[in-house]
This record gives C-alpha cells, sequence and structure tokens, in this order.
C-alpha cells in the first residue's frame, strides 16, 4: 500500500512513527512543511524536516520533541560571547552539523530535495522524506506589537514571543509562487490513501497545501483522504495552534477544524473520544467521522490511531 502523509513536525513525525507500526510494509511518503524553516548564522535551518528525519531516525530529544538527544551547547555559547545571536533560537551542536552539510549541499546546487535525501541517507527514516518545495517559502504572522503592525517570522513568533502576542494574520511567503518539489504530484497521484496527521492545520498542513498544485493532486487523486485531529477537548495537545486558527477565523475545536479542510478535500476525520459530541457536525459537513482515542502517549496508543486512520480510509474508499 502507498501511503502519503502530509507533516509538520513534532505532531506529524510522532504519528509516522504509530503508522509504521501500524502498516510496516507500507511504502509511506511524506511531504514535509518547510515554511517554517529559517537562516540563521548563514545556515539554513529546516525544523520541521529534521523533526521527522531525527524521530524515525532515532536521533531526536524524546522529551522535546525536536532538536538532537545528547545535546550541548558550546557553539551556541561561543557565538553568544561574540554578541552573535539570536540567542532565543535553540541550536545545538549536533544539531549544527545537519545545518552545516544542508547549507553546504544547497551552496554546491542541489535543490533541498535532493539535500534532505542525502541527509536521510545517514538517518534512514524507513520513509520517503520529500520537503513540500524546493523553493523558499517562509511563515510569517502579523502581529501588533507596542500599537505598531509588522509581520515577524513564525520561528520569532513562536520561540522568541511564546505566541504571546495576538497572530492578526498568517502568510506562508513565497507560497504562491512554489512549485512542488519533484516526486511530490506523482506520489499523490500514486497513492493508494493521503493522510493528515493530527499536525498543525494552518501553519504546517495548511502551508503545504498553500503550494499551488498539491491541494488539487489530492482532491483530484481520487483516494480517500483521512486526517486527525490535533485538537483534543477543544484545545490544542501542544503549540499554538489555537492561536493560528484564530488567525485565519477558525474556532479551536475538532469539528472547526475538519470543516476548514472541509468535504472538498477530506472524506474522513478522527476525533479523540472526549469529542464524541463533534461526530455528527463533521458528518453532517459530508465528512465521515469516528471518534477514537487520539493521545500518543506511546507507540502502541499511535499505532491504534494509524490503524483507525487506515480503517476509515477502507470505510469511505
Ligand atoms: P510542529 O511542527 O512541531 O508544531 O508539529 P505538527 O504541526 O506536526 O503538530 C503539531 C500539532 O500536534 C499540535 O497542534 C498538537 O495539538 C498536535 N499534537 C501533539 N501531540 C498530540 C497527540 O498526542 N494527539 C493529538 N491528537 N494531537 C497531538
Ligand atoms: N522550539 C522551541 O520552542 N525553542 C527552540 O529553541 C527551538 C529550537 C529548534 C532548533 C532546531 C529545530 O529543528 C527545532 C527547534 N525548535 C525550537 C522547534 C521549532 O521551532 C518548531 O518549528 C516549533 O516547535 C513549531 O513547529
Ligand atoms: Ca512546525
Amino acid at each position: 500500500m502507498r501511503i502519503v502523509v502530509l507533516a509538520g513536525g513534532i505532531g506529524g513525525a510522532r504519528f509516522l512513527r504509530g503508522l509504521k507500526r501500524a502498516a510496516p510494509d507500507a511504502d509511506v511518503t511524506v511531504i514535509g512543511n518547510t515554511g517554517d524553516d529559517i537562516h540563521l548564522f548563514g545556515l539554513k535551518v529546516c525544523p520541521d524536516l529534521d523533526t521527522v528525519m531525527y524521530t524515525l531516525g532515532g536521533g531526536i530529544n524524546e522529551e522535546q520533541g525536536w532538536g538532537r538527544a545528547d545535546e550541548t551547547f558550546h557553539l551556541k555559547q561561543e557565538l553568544a560571547a561574540y554578541g552573535v545571536g539570536p540567542e532565543w533560537f535553540g541550536l545545538g551542536d549536533r544539531d549544527f552539523a545537519t545545518h552545516i552539510v544542508r547549507t553546504q549541499m544547497l551552496g554546491a546546487g542541489f535543490p533541498l530535495s535532493a539535500v534532505t535525501e542525502a541527509l536521510c541517507d545517514r538517518w534512514q527514516p524507513g520513509v520517503r522524506l520529500i520537503p513540500m518545495t524546493d523553493d523558499r517559502v517562509e511563515t510569517h504572522v502579523a502581529v501588533e506589537v507596542d500599537g505598531e503592525r509588522k509581520a515577524i517570522h513564525f520561528q520569532e513568533y513562536w520561540v522568541r514571543l511564546r505566541a504571546s502576542v495576538p497572530a492578526q494574520a498568517v502568510v506562508p511567503v513565497g507560497a504562491e509562487q512554489a512549485k512542488p518539489a519533484p516526486g511530490v504530484l506523482e506520489a499523490i497521484a500514486e497513492a493508494d490513501v493521503v493522510l493528515f496527521p493530527p499536525s498543525n492545520p494552518v501553519v504546517s498542513v495548511g502551508t503545504i497545501l498553500a503550494v499551488p498544485g498539491i491541494r488539487e493532486a489530492i482532491a483530484d487523486a481520487g483516494v480517500p483522504v483521512v486526517g486527525l485531529s490535533p485538537i483534543v477537548g477543544d484545545a490544542p495537545v501542544r503549540g499554538m495552534a489555537d492561536k493560528v486558527l484564530a488567525a485565519v477565523g477558525v474556532e479551536s475545536t475538532a469539528a472547526a477544524v475538519a470543516e476548514h479542510y472541509g468535504s472538498g478535500l477530506l472524506d474522513g476525520w478522527l476525533v479523540d473520544t472526549v469529542d464524541a459530541g463533534a461526530v455528527e457536525r463533521v458528518e453532517a459537513a459530508g465528512i465521515r467521522c469516528r471518534a477514537v482515542p487520539l493521545m500518543m502517549t506511546d507507540l502502541e496508543a499511535t499505532a491504534r490511531m494509524a490503524r483507525e486512520a487506515l480503517a476509515l480510509a477502507e470505510e469511505v474508499r
């Protein structure tokens, strides 16, 4: 079975571990979000691609969910001693090596998709990881600070400001001009099922869908498209999905997120058992819906979620 998954960082990566357990023989292609990417110290950092690669490759910091295990921060401290920041972004020594290799290869002319494949040669994530695009896309957030409206990088909004100022708009800068990376549209066209993991619907899945051609390819593929809600009990399990959903005018509920994707895209939607009351509303929107446990507390619980998603896909096929 060929499965395509549109993934952000932590939510996407953890779900993929469960999916691999649930469907060990499946051929999984992951289309990764690159809107979180940022240039720091002259290096290109791709947080969501790296989170997927490290999580599936066994190099992730498990507690944190991003960055490397057994990390040290000597380089960051040395840079800070020179007064070179930003200090608010925690790049560790081991992680730096990934960004150096990536930036060197990009400088030599390789596209990000080829660079990602090369990095995965080391990590062997057991899935095919493709960035949504080889073109530069950067998610910016419009905020008002001290009465002044300005757009800041998503990482500054989330990591530096911890989403403490209201997000007025979320803009995937460059997405309109971006082309899907080689292999993206082909993987979708050849898929037997497309899954939206419990990733951020705005700044992860939403950004991938903003690359012209990807949403259309999924709608045209004629295969089941099933998503899992990242909103449980009217709040994100972690992160700032509630804040960025508000910025795009969507309430922070499992049902509203399904409606936001819409029946033109989604065939099936899983909500957590605490949100069983949402099933009727989602089905009224033309999307088949089931309430099952959606907390990724351990690998087996996550594998059960993946099995439920694949079972729902068969039901709507
Ligand atoms: P990020 O790029 O690291 O923010 O990761 P993603 O976009 O892939 O996923 C973020 C989303 O994962 C957040 O909105 C969380 O609510 C959701 N999430 C994290 N853990 C869980 C979980 O155990 N269950 C569910 N249903 N959602 C989760
Ligand atoms: N998230 C943080 O909250 N603080 C950090 O200092 C931080 C550093 C960082 C470095 C590399 C990397 O791949 C990810 C990193 N993240 C950090 C996570 C990253 O900001 C994610 O994009 C967010 O968690 C939301 O998607
Ligand atoms: Ca992300």
